[in-house]
């Protein structure tokens, strides 16, 4: 093998590896239960899920109209019991707005309700796919 192949070949597999290295990261920066669990107790608390997933922004997603809030219509897309509307709707508006969504998407996964997401919870959500953003 010629010393400018063996060059070639070096450099080609290099930047695929790091490339594949900075997917990797940037993928675990944007989906990983750890970088969510900002105090590192092993559990996330409603306020860690909402720190991280405002800035997210899934809800933004089905907010077809971009008023702010889901009507049971646009909620009808998220794939959630069409059921909890009127449940995640706390102040009867017949609207969700950002918070009630990301509550009462947290308390549909909090399923022993100890207002925290164990690891298993959070991979339900996973699961559903609502880390596929
Ligand atoms: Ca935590
Ligand atoms: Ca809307
Ligand atoms: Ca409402």
């Amino acid at each position: 093998m010629s010393d400018k192949l063996f060059h070639i070949i070096a450099v080609t597999l290099a930047v695929t590896l790091s490339v594949t290295l900075l997917s990797n990261s940037l993928y675990a920066n944007e989906v990983s239960f750890d970088s969510m669990d900002s105090n590192g107790d092993g559990r996330i608390s409603k306020d860690e899920f909402h720190d991280t997933i405002v800035e997210w922004g899934t809800f933004s997603d089905f907010d077809m109209n971009s008023d702010g809030y889901l009507t049971s219509e646009e909620f009808a897309e998220t794939g959630y019991n069409s059921g909890s509307f009127e449940e995640w709707d706390v102040n009867n508006d017949d609207q969700l707005d950002e918070y009630e969504y990301y509550d009462g998407v947290f308390d549909h996964y909090d399923e022993n309700e100890d207002g925290h997401w164990q690891r298993a919870q959070w991979q339900d959500a996973g699961d559903d796919g609502f880390w596929d953003i």
